[in-house]
């Protein structure tokens, strides 16, 4: 350890830990250890209901659940975003990731600056690792980053600037790393030492640190944390292990999930066998939890009948603000300490709270944090949360949706005592649910309980104030429309309904009915896109349109107009047609295509109808939302609106790249 460098600090420490009350005595088991080692575990897209002691109906977890027989399980706990970067950076500072910059996952450069994010978490940001560290702890961390580094990021601080002595990553994260394919662009950004494995052996790996890391500090303290990459997708057990799942389920990415979820099972009984083989476990707390709920890939939608993961009673998946996303399984085990076999049923712990929890464990100050110490909690005191517990994660920044797409949530939520409210910046989609009665967030009582939701509301703008978001507290709160889903750029998306009827997969539009999404929601279409539009239709009149999204300066439609098919695009106030044949009564399907160049095409029922140049690039996105059946303000094509369409609309796909 260079001592020199760090030397200030760590008297700093020493000085704080001196000036601290002592906890009171009945607080405080006799044997509970002043300055204990602390493990923290921390899945990847684990969900609440995998490990078998929080309820998996199909695998069991035996060396998960004995942590939990040996420590206490709170049925409570959320992470602060229902994705990677920003949950990571959460348990990391104590401190909403928003604070940040990072409400998404991070990206490349341009994908970043593209949503309003940073490139990576600053070196600056409060860390719990830095605060043992000068505190005289031994610190490291194993595993996935993905708070900074990969991708073309080549310049963000190395993990063990903030705090840690040792590091070893994966692909999203600098310094020394393990990489599955030298492929990777991460092999060639530099900045540590890369080394290759399968990645099936990832977890092992990072096991395998962690375990020498611990024997070489076995007389502490130490702080240690290991971030499996397991069980994210996609899940590539070791050949021939996903087999002996076939008789348990037929779906083959389950098999696979299963496989890779009994491989950590085995990795984390490993660690925790090798603690109680080093006589440290009643000076060592152990953390146990995962960053997000688990995956809601559409593929899975597509290609077999359910993804892999379980959420228990919880409704949606990744990429949700409903419980799904974000209430997660949580274990602690510190044997004399954190009381043994308890189930902690009514707390509320969330990431946040673990940066001042484990520095109370380790009887180090963290002031001036968002999150609050839970110690006590986890000490078998349950006790309420003292704060209302904020969420932000979404359009416009999020990119990633939930694949399913009434998983996909408002983007804001709050949690106060038993009361979520979810909801968009600009009061849609609103939803009241009380979760001690409704964990599955079915009732939603926004109508019921207006006065509530509207005080809800009032916190989360002035939360959104405070740590930097955009959130308009006066707007009306509006429950969420009956939706219906269409494929944009390969997500299902659910459009706002506005009396269509809906048959099968067949919307029945009356000439008065028309759905829409908004802008906030709409595909983005600034800069020289690629356009595809796909799918059938049937005219019951010979005009109306079909859809479109923006007006005479930036957009396109597609149309009926005097029984002909009309795709239109305008760009930089420039309107540009491409008109189809007569149209027989009946079914027909089309495809409109716009080149990033400018190239337009038509096909209507295979048959090219012409092509035509237009202008290459949209200048930026239009002001209006996308409609489809009619186009309710500024109409993109010549026709007066809305122009509602009189007919039956199937199969529409919109994609633009
Ligand atoms: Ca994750
Ligand atoms: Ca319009």
């Amino acid at each position: 350890m260079p001592l020199p460098l760090r030397f200030p600090s760590f008297l700093a420490g020493i000085a704080c830990l001196v000036s601290l009350p002592l906890p009171a005595a009945e607080n405080r088991a006799p044997s509970s250890p002043s300055r204990p080692n602390i493990i923290f575990i921390f899945i990847d897209d684990m969900g609440f209901a995998d490990p078998s002691c929080f309820g998996n109906p199909l695998v069991r977890t035996p060396r998960i659940d004995r942590l939990a027989d040996e420590g206490l399980k709170l049925m409570n706990f959320y992470v602060n975003s229902p994705i990677c970067s920003p949950s990571r950076v959460a348990v990391t500072t104590g401190q909403y990731p928003s604070r940040w910059k990072i409400h998404s996952y991070l990206n490349s450069r341009a994908n970043n600056a593209k949503r309003g994010m940073a490139d990576y978490l600053e070196a600056g940001a409060p860390t719990t690792a830095r605060k043992l560290q000068a505190a005289g702890y031994a610190t490291a961390h194993f595993g996935k980053w993905h708070m900074g580094g990969g991708r073309d990021v080549d310049d963000a601080p190395l993990p063990t600037e903030y705090g840690f002595d040792e590091t070893c990553v994966a692909f999203e994260g600098l310094g020394d790393r393990i990489l599955t394919d030298p492929k990777e662009p991460s092999a060639h950004l530099g900045h540590g030492r890369v080394s290759f494995c399968e990645p099936w052996e990832k977890t092992s790996r990072y096991t395998d640190l962690t375990i020498d890391f611990i024997r070489r500090h076995r007389d502490g303290p130490f702080y240690v944390r290991l971030f499996p990459n397991d069980v994210h997708d996609p899940h590539t057990p070791q050949p021939g292990t996903a087999a002996k799942w076939e008789t348990v389920t037929k779906n083959h990415y389950e098999q696979s999930f299963f496989a890779v979820l009994e491989a950590l099972d085995v990795q984390i009984g490993r660690l925790v066998d090798e603690v109680d083989a080093l006589g440290i476990k009643e000076k060592t707390l152990i953390v146990f939890t995962s960053d997000n709920g688990p995956t809601d890939w559409p593929k899975y939608y597509q290609e077999v009948d359910h993804p892999p993961g379980f959420t228990g009673p919880y409704f949606g998946r990744k990429w949700s603000l409903f419980e799904g996303g974000i209430h997660v399984p949580f274990i602690a085990r510190f044997p004399g300490t954190v009381p043994a076999g308890m189930t902690d049923a009514t707390s509320v712990m969330s990431g946040i709270d673990l940066s001042p929890t484990l520095c109370a464990f380790a009887g180090v100050e963290a002031p001036g944090l968002d999150g609050v110490d839970r110690s006590g909690v986890l000490r078998g005191n349950p006790a309420p949360y003292p704060k209302p517990l904020f969420w932000q994660y979404g359009t416009p920044h999020a990119q990633l949706r939930p694949g399913k797409w009434e998983h996909q949530s408002p983007s804001f939520a709050v949690r106060e005592g038993p009361w979520k409210l979810l909801v968009n910046p600009d009061g849609s989609e609103s939803r009241l649910y009380h979760l001690i009665e409704d964990p599955g967030e079915k009732d939603n009582r926004l109508t019921s309980e207006a006065a509530l939701a509207k005080k809800l509301q009032q916190k989360i703008k002035a939360w959104s104030l405070d740590v930097g978001l955009a959130f308009d507290g006066e707007a009306t709160l509006v429950p969420p429309q009956p939706g219906f889903p269409i494929r944009i750029n390969g997500q299902w998306i659910g459009l706002q309904n506005h009396g269509g009827a809906i048959e099968k997969s067949d919307l029945r539009l009356d000439g008065k009915s028309w759905l829409s999404l908004g802008r906030q929601s709409a595909p983005d279409l600034a800069g020289s896109k690629a356009i595809r539009l796909s799918g059938n239709f049937e005219a019951i009149e010979p005009g109306g349109v079909i859809l479109a999204q923006g007006g005479d300066k930036t957009g396109y439609a597609l149309h009926v107009k005097n029984g002909k098919l009309v795709f239109v695009i305008t760009a930089d106030w420039k309107r540009t047609e491409l008109t189809g044949p007569n149209l027989t009564p009946g079914r027909h399907t089309f495809e409109a295509v716009r080149s990033k160049e400018g190239r337009m095409t038509l096909q209507v029922d295979g048959v090219p109808a012409g092509t035509r140049d237009g202008a290459g690039i949209f200048a930026g996105n239009p002001g209006d939302s996308l409609e489809i059946g009619a186009d309710l303000v500024k109409p993109v094509g010549e026709y007066e609106v809305p122009n509602a369409f009189h007919g039956i609309l199937g199969d529409l796909q919109i994609q633009i790249r």
